[in-house]
C-alpha cells in the first residue's frame, strides 16, 4: 500500500505503513518480510488523536495520527490534521533546545497527517497518573523548570533579533485554528452559556452559574485573552498540562506540543502550575481520610514553589549570560548599567509571574466548567466529594484570578492555597 492520501491508519494498516518508510524499517530493525512479529496496539488516551505503539523484538516506537476531528467528541467537532505539523515542528525546536526532555521525531509525513518518536518505555506514565497515584518525583520541578526556561528564553525576543523572531513567528502563526480552539474552550466557553459545558451538577450549578454573573472575572480573562491572542513572546508549548509530561523519578519527558506557536510565556508556565494546583485540591477526594495524602500534598505544594523558583533562577541566568548577545528586547548599549538591568529583569520577571498565576486560574476554571475535564477529579467517584474539591479548586482560581497583580512570590500562592 502505497499511502498517497490521507487514510486513517489502524492496528493492521499502521504495519503497512511503517513497512514503507526506511528510516521507521530500520528503527524497528525489520528486514524484508520480517513482519510476522511486530504488534501493534492503539495506546491513545488523550484528547485528541491516535497514538499507536509499534513493536518489533524489543525495538519499538510510536505513531501519531491526526485525524480532521476531535477524538474525545467526534466527527461533529471538525479540527484541522495540520496539528500534526506544527507537533513535529515543535517537537523538533525543543528537541533541539531540551534535549533530555523531549522524545526524538523520527519522522512526519504531512499527506498522512502523522509523526512517528520515540517511544518512552515504561516505567515512563503520565505525569497525572502519577499525582492521582501519590507518587512523588523528586527531579519534577528542576527538569520543568529547564524545559520552560530553556524552550522560553531561547525563542524570546531576549535572545532572537526583531528580524529572526519574526521569522519564526511566521513559521508558527499557520497553527492560528489551535490557538482558536483554545481561545474558545479557556477564555470564552466557561463564562457563557454553551452546549459543550459540563460541572459535577446539581452541587455545582450555583458556582458555574456565578461565573457567568462576575464582572470583574470578565474583565480578568478578557485581558488574558488579549494576551494569548496577540503576545508573540516565545514558542510555547500551548499545553502544558500535567498530561503532557512523562515521568519517572529520574526522567521527565514532554510530549504533546500541537498547540505550539509564539505566544505568552505565563501560558505554558502557568498551565503546568494550574495543573498541579488541581491536583492538590483532588487528594482530599482520592482518599478515605482527608490526612490520608497530608505529606503528598505538602510535596505537590513544594513542587509548585520550586517549579516557579528555579525557573525564575534558570530563565534570569540565561539573560545573564546572554545579555550582551543577539537579543534585542534590551539592548546591552540602552540598559547600560546594573541598576537599569535589574529593574528591566524585575518587571519583566514580575509581569510574568501574574501571567502564570492568571493562566493557570483560566486553565483550573475550564476543568472544573468547561467541555472536557481532568482525571485527578473525574476520577473521585463519590459526587458530593468530588464536587467539595471542584468547588475549592474554582474558589482558589477565580480569587487568583482577580487578585493575581496582589501576589508578589509563589510562597505567597502557596499560602493562599492552604486557606481553600
Ligand atoms: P493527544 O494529542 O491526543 O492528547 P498525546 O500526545 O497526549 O495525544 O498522547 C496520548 C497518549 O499516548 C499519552 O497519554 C501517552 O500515554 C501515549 N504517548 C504519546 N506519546 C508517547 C511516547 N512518545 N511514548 C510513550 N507513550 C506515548
Ligand atoms: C475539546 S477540548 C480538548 C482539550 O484537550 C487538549 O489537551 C487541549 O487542552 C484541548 O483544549
Ligand atoms: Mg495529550
Ligand atoms: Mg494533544
Amino acid at each position: 500500500m502505497a499511502f498517497l492520501e490521507f487514510i486513517r491508519l489502524d492496528e493492521r494498516s499502521v504495519i503497512e505503513y511503517v513497512k514503507g518508510v526506511p528510516e521507521l524499517k530500520l528503527k524497528l530493525k525489520l528486514e524484508l518480510d520480517d513482519d510476522k512479529k511486530v504488534t501493534v496496539k492503539e495506546i491513545g488516551d488523550g484528547n485528541l488523536n491516535f497514538v499507536f505503539l509499534v513493536s518489533n523484538s524489543g525495538a519499538s516506537l510510536i505513531i501519531k495520527q491526526s485525524l480532521p476531528y476531535i477524538r474525545c467528541i467526534g466527527e461533529s467537532w471538525p479540527l484541522t490534521k495540520d496539528r500534526a505539523y506544527f507537533e513535529a515542528m515543535a517537537l523538533e525546536e525543543q528537541g533541539r533546545l531540551t534535549p533530555h526532555h523531549v522524545p526524538q521525531l523520527y519522522h512526519f509525513d504531512p499527506t498522512m497527517s502523522l509523526i512517528a518518536m520515540r517511544y518512552l518505555q515504561p516505567p515512563h506514565i503520565i505525569l497525572r497518573k502519577g499525582l492521582i497515584a501519590g507518587i512523588q518525583y523528586p527531579l519534577l520541578a528542576r527538569h520543568i523548570a529547564h524545559f520552560m526556561a530553556n524552550n522560553l528564553f531561547f525563542t524570546s525576543l531576549l535572545f532572537h533579533s526583531t528580524l529572526d523572531h519574526k521569522r519564526q513567528v511566521a513559521k508558527f502563526c499557520g497553527n492560528a485554528a489551535l490557538c482558536r480552539h483554545t481561545e474558545q474552550v479557556v477564555f470564552s466557553d466557561p463564562y457563557q452559556i454553551s452546549e459543550y459545558n459540563h460541572w459535577t451538577s446539581p452541587y455545582l450549578d450555583p458556582d458555574a452559574e456565578a461565573l457567568r454573573q462576575d464582572n470583574l472575572l470578565k474583565l480578568e480573562i478578557a485581558l488574558l485573552k488579549s494576551k494569548f491572542s496577540e503576545q508573540a513572546q516565545a514558542l510555547i508549548h500551548g499545553d502544558l498540562h500535567t498530561s503532557s509530561v512523562m515521568v519517572t523519578p529520574q526522567s521527565t519527558q514532554v510530549i504533546d506540543p500541537e498547540f505550539a506557536f509564539y505566544g505568552p510565556m505565563g501560558f505554558d508556565v502557568g498551565a503546568f502550575l494550574g495543573n498541579l494546583m488541581l491536583a492538590f485540591f483532588a487528594q482530599d477526594g482520592l482518599v478515605d481520610q482527608p490526612d490520608d495524602r497530608k505529606a503528598y500534598k505538602e510535596w505537590i505544594l513544594q513542587t509548585i514553589e520550586d517549579t516557579w523558583n528555579l525557573f525564575y533562577n534558570n530563565f534570569v541566568a540565561l539573560w545573564d549570560e546572554h545579555r550582551n548577545g543577539a537579543g534585542e528586547a534590551y539592548l546591552p548599549a540602552i540598559y547600560n548599567n546594573p541598576e537599569v538591568q535589574l529593574l528591566a529583569q524585575k518587571r519583566y520577571m514580575t509581569e510574568l509571574f501574574h501571567d502564570s498565576v492568571g493562566f493557570g486560574a483560566a486553565k483550573m476554571i475550564r476543568r472544573i466548567v468547561g467541555v472536557v475535564h481532568v482525571e485527578d477529579f473525574e476520577s473521585i467517584t463519590d459526587s458530593v466529594k468530588r464536587a467539595t474539591c471542584e468547588r475549592k479548586a474554582l474558589n482558589l482560581a477565580k480569587m487568583l484570578l482577580k487578585d493575581r497583580r496582589k501576589f508578589e512570590s509563589i510562597a505567597e500562592i502557596v499560602s493562599a492555597i492552604r486557606q481553600f
